[in-house]
């Protein structure tokens, strides 16, 4: 049900969670605009999530429940795994430079892609219309 190719359509306080992630104003300001699009194959526990925006295009194939690496697309570190918990999808990751955790989750809410994330009590919310 996640599978399909999704662009980001709004958000909400993400401006606030980057400058808590510690992202300068200027990469704010483009991310804002980043046209973010998320291809999501899902086949049982395994998935391939193809992300692409203004900032760079990157492939990643992980399984529920298995740590992997990942690096954002202001070049931070995170390592951590997605697990399903019934219909939502929940990625706890940390990131590597300071150990501290980046928690996120993707549900499907009338029929739009809803990610939040939340970072040292900062949440914000991202959602992703199917194209
Ligand atoms: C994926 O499923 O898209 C790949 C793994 C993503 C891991 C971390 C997701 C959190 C993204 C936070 C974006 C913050 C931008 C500074």
């Amino acid at each position: 049900a996640f599978n399909g190719t999704w662009k980001v359509d709004r958000s909400e306080n993400y401006d606030k969670f980057m400058e808590q992630m510690g992202i300068n104003l200027m990469k704010r300001k483009l991310a804002e605009h980043d046209n973010l699009k998320i291809i999501i194959e899902q086949n049982g526990d395994k998935f391939h999530v193809k992300e692409s925006s203004t900032f760079r295009t990157k492939e990643i194939d992980f399984t529920l429940g298995v740590q992997f690496e990942y690096d954002l697309a202001d070049g931070t570190e995170v390592a951590g795994a997605w697990e399903m918990e019934g219909d939502m999808l929940k990625g706890k990751f940390t990131r590597k430079d300071n150990g501290k955790a980046l928690n996120t989750t993707r549900t499907l809410v009338g029929g739009e892609l809803v990610q939040t994330y939340n970072y040292e009590g900062v949440d914000a919310k991202r959602i992703f219309k199917k194209q």
